[in-house]
């Protein structure tokens, strides 16, 4: 057991450069289980590290963060020349280290991170970053054609931060094209991974055989062919696209309209807004969801769903009337692209952001969404959804460009089978549909 606690997920590029400084240190680092997105979004966690990012480091003094920092604390554990021997030397350390944080680290992530589905993608965007790494991997390789190392004659800091930074590169963007114009970047940087301490952390490096590539879905908006296109129609049911005089009317028109007198556009009607009342309440489920306690859940949440129930603690003595199939439908969706989803936390940033994207319909609508994991380490994801009205709102469909890479299944709810399913992502059972449910995300 060690002192020193580091919270990363495994194959943390960022965690690594402090784990190989360990290893030359001689320092023993303890590597937690660690769960993303709970863990480090506990309140525990949240005392070390309030940005809730790791690789987080726990040391007897209190914590560290922010990985070239935690890097820099950990090589100075023990002097094993990891800053060089003179002022000059650490000088140069330094300069590298920042070096390859800015000018090589930020503009690769800027290239990879739309390619792993963290940001959008930008055609323009990513040409950029591409001529950033170019240029400064061509300074690199100028540099390193007369130096065995950054720094001296042996490993410094500079070449684990600097060799660590670029591991993405060399293992998913440069192909051999593109190794062949940097070939002493690729000399030191082999030379750096096949080191035991470097090994003992990274395992096996293998060089990329293709430049990993965007592959836009149907009706991606990153995609410029997709552009025009609508997102595919839901499996049973053709959705009504909203009505044309639900547009804004254009701000001259509407002054025009007023004799002339100024008037700001009128907003858009909420074409869910114009449907026959329903006796259920939106926001009354949505209140009897969060209200009612965990050990009673299933009595009165999910079978006041069906009957009605009083809404648990209501300051109003609130009583939601039961779901109403004419004002209301409920839906299954599934990702589409199960084989895609295959690093955890990945998979939940893509269903946080797809819940975060459709603000817009929150007054109608309410999710559940499971991340399950099946045998074949991949993590599929399914969900349960309650719409006002019978059709996926419209908004949803022309705004959201996640719809289309799920399938859509409208529900019978009158189906006994269908109101098990929808218990138990409601309950948030340990299996849905036999698959071990990791994660939930809910629409509320
Ligand atoms: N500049 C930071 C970056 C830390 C960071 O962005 N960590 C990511 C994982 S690579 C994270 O913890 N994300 C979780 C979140 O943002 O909720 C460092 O080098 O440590």
């Amino acid at each position: 057991m060690s002192n020193l606690r580091l919270y990363t997920f495994p194959g943390n590029k960022n965690a690594w450069k402090a784990q190989i400084a360990a290893e030359y240190v001689g320092v023993k680092l303890d590597v937690p289980a660690f769960e993303m997105g709970k863990t480090n979004k506990s309140p525990q966690f949240l005392k070390l590290n309030p940005n809730g990012k790791v690789p987080t480091l726990q040391t007897p003094e209190g914590a560290v963060w922010e990985s070239n920092a935690i890097a820099r604390y950990v090589a100075r554990l023990a002097d094993k020349g990891l800053f060089g021997v003179t002022a000059f030397d650490a000088a140069l350390v330094e300069q590298w280290i920042e070096f390859s944080t800015l000018n090589i680290d930020a503009p690769m992530s800027s290239w990879l991170y739309p390619l792993l589905g963290f940001m959008d993608y930008d055609k323009k965007k990513e040409e950029a970053a591409i001529v950033m790494v170019k240029k400064n991997l061509d300074i690199l390789d100028e540099y390193l054609a007369s130096h065995t190392y950054l720094v001296g004659n042996s490993v410094t800091l500079a070449d684990i931060i600097g060799a660590a930074n670029l591991y993405h590169g060399y293992t998913k963007l440069f192909d051999e094209a593109f190794r062949k114009d940097f070939p002493n970047v690729q000399r030191w940087f082999l030379t750096l991974v096949n080191q035991p301490a470097f090994k003992n952390v990274m395992g096996d490096v293998v060089l990329a055989k293709e430049t990993m590539k965007y592959t836009p879905k149907k009706n991606d908006k990153a995609a410029p062919a997709a552009k025009e296109s609508k997102p595919a129609a839901p499996k049973e049911s053709k959705p009504e696209q909203p009505k044309k005089e639900s547009k804004p009317a254009p701000a001259k028109e509407a002054a025009a309209a007023d004799n002339g007198e100024e008037k700001p556009a009128p907003k858009p009607k909420d074409p869910l807004a114009l449907l026959p009342p329903s006796k259920m309440i939106m926001d009354s489920w949505k209140r009897l969801y969060s209200n009612t306690p965990g050990a009673k859940f299933k009595e009165i949440c999910v079978n006041g769903l069906w009957n009605g129930a009083d809404v648990p603690n209501s300051p109003t003595n609130e009583h939601f009337e039961g779901f109403d199939p004419e004002g209301y439908s409920i839906w299954f969706c599934e990702y589409k692209y199960p084989e895609e989803n295959t690093v955890n936390f990945i998979v939940m940033n893509k269903v946080g952001g797809f819940l975060q994207r459709i603000d817009y319909v929150r007054k109608h609508a309410f999710a559940v969404m499971s991340i399950l994991k099946d045998d074949k380490g991949q993590f599929p994801i399914r969900g349960m959804w309650i719409f006002r009205g019978q059709e996926i709102p419209a908004i949803m469909q022309e705004e959201c460009f996640d719809l289309p890479l799920y399938e859509w299944t409208k529900v019978d709810t009158n189906d006994a089978a269908v109101r098990e399913r929808i218990s138990a992502l409601l309950c948030e059972e340990d299996k849905i549909d036999g698959l071990e449910n990791v994660e939930v995300k809910v629409f509320k």
